[in-house]
């Protein structure tokens, strides 16, 4: 079948209002750009008219400024899942503009499956080739793309050139059936092949083909400073001790490792101790520092969602293909971060935190406990399931006015049940076989700031000692309430709540 070439404003004729669209792409890589910012300008020109125009939006994970930042601000957002890096639709979520579901990754494909958010009307797909029989070869990440298009009653392909064909081969494509009919996910080790590397659909959805040549909008790495030097020495130090003493095997453990500068250091520290062998990845998004590691053959096998790397960075493993081919799979989310699959391979995961309280709990979503801040992305797939979980953070934020470790987060993601380690600059605190006051000693002496530590040892006197978890519930938020008073975590006075 030949399909139609079609513009992109064309194309965005087609989404009405009302509409919900299933987006390829996880973070910027991958997702399809061109559609999206046309679908913008319809929705301005709309709102001039007076008329309503808002569609929902259903994607893998963040998307680039083409899609949240062109769509957040012209208002053309009713709904959207999941995470999001974007601040203009950050201010616009906080402004209570717009419906916004922070589920799992893993869970977004079956949760539209099994009919949670609505129809998925167009699905918009970023490919680097089309073949006449349906066969859909995508490009720098798997996300929920595999299921929007089964699921949507029309699909448009945006062709990007800037993408090389040399992506195909790389993906491993592989939707599971819904209960009662579910059976294994059946990878055994993260190189495992189980599924396609195309999406077949069927050709006849197809209503166009979008040429275009648009780059990812992938975000830079500020360089790395001291105190995210000093994460990852903490994590890798930890990673080595734990090896030695035979609690993590000799052959290492597959490792997940979030987005951002501390990621990106804390593998950066894990590559150049040689302690720790040659490892593999089961992760959601590979980043720089991990191709750079492939390339030095420190880490074996990478299998991830996405590759959020910088353009030079995607540039480089398209030239170098024959190289990365055995070393590189891509995965839809669902089976990326499957916490059967994560629990089975024994994956030690490193996440960061916004704030830890002293029992362990951790905040990595919310601002104040109110203000959404990105999302909690693939956190909680792998903590909730790995053989390790670990979570990092610096001890403050904002030139100290702020303490990450405090009496209790003022939102909770992951729970102290799933929580093992936390890690700062300051140290590490190994949270495994403790109770909760064990977990308090060890949080407070090893990872909060020397300024904040003797006003976290008062606060646990002023809790008491005669509870399982103690705390003097009305002081429990007392330094972010001190905050929001005189901006200043270090004013907050534990003599106003005493008795
Ligand atoms: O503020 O932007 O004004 O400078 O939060 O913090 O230290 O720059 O760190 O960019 O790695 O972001 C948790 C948000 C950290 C991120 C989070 C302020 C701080 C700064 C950013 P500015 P940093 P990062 C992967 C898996 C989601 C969970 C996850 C994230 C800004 O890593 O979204 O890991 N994680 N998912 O000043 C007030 C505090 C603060 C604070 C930091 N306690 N109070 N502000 N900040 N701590 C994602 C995927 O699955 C794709």
């Amino acid at each position: 079948m030949a399909f139609k070439s079609i513009s992109a404003a064309e194309a965005a004729s087609l989404v009405k209002h009302g509409y919900n669209i299933g987006l390829s792409g996880f973070t910027p890589a991958g997702t399809a750009k061109a559609v999206t910012s046309e679908i913008a300008k319809i929705a301005e020109a709309e709102h001039a008219k007076g008329n309503p125009f808002q569609i929902g939006i259903f994607t893998g994970a963040s998307t680039g400024d083409s899609c949240d930042g062109i769509l957040s601000r012209v208002k053309a957002i009713r709904y959207r899942a999941p995470y999001t890096t974007n601040p203009d639709f950050r201010k616009a979520v906080n402004n209570g503009e717009i419906a916004y579901n922070d589920i799992h990754l893993s869970q977004m494909a079956q949760e539209v499956r099994y009919g949670f958010m609505g129809k998925v009307n167009v699905a918009i797909i970023e490919a680097c080739e089309v073949t006449p029989d349906g066969k859909i070869y995508l490009t720098a990440a798997g996300g929920i793309a595999p299921t929007v298009c089964r699921l949507a009653d029309q699909i448009i392909v945006e062709l990007n050139s800037a993408h090389s064909k040399n992506m195909m081969g790389m993906h491993d494509v592989y939707e599971p059936l819904d209960p009662p009919y579910r059976r294994e996910i059946p990878i055994y080790k993260p190189s495992d092949r189980i599924g396609q590397p195309y999406i077949q659909v069927d050709p006849k959805k197809i209503v166009g083909i979008v040429e275009t040549n648009w780059p990812d909008e992938a975000r830079s790495f500020a360089d790395a400073d001291p105190i995210t030097d000093k994460i990852g020495q903490n994590v890798a130090d930890f990673l080595a001790a734990d090896m030695k003493r035979g609690i993590i095997p000799s052959t290492f453990l597959p490792l997940q490792s979030g987005v951002g500068n501390i990621a990106n250091a804390v593998l950066g520290a894990l590559g150049r101790d040689k302690t720790i062998p040659a490892f593999e990845m089961y992760t959601e998004v590979i980043q720089n520092s991990v191709i750079g590691l492939i390339r030095e053959g420190r880490v074996k096998f990478g299998s991830a969602c996405s590759l959020t790397v910088t353009n030079d960075c995607l540039q480089g493993i398209y030239d170098d293909m024959d190289f990365f081919r055995d070393k590189l799979i891509l995965r839809p989310s669902e089976i990326s971060n499957s916490p059967e699959v994560v629990r089975r391979l024994g994956i030690i995961s490193i996440n960061t935190a916004i704030e830890a309280d002293i029992y362990g709990n951790v905040n990595s979503t919310h601002i104040g406990g109110t203000k959404m801040m990105n999302g909690i992305g693939g956190s909680g797939d792998f903590t909730r399931n790995a053989y390790i979980s670990i979570f990092t953070c610096p001890s403050v934020a904002k030139e100290g006015k702020i303490s990450s470790i405090v009496p209790m987060v003022s939102h909770m993601d992951h729970s102290e049940h799933s929580v093992n380690i936390i890690i700062t600059e300051q140290g590490v605190a190994d949270l495994r076989g403790k109770s909760p006051k064990e977990r308090a000693q060890a949080i407070i002496e090893n990872c909060a700031h020397p300024d904040y530590k003797q006003i976290l040892w008062d606060y646990l006197k002023l809790a008491g000692n005669r509870s399982q978890t103690p705390h003097a519930i009305q002081a429990a938020l007392g330094m972010h309430a001190e905050l929001a008073k005189s901006g200043n975590m270090k004013n907050v006075n534990w003599a106003e709540y005493e008795r």
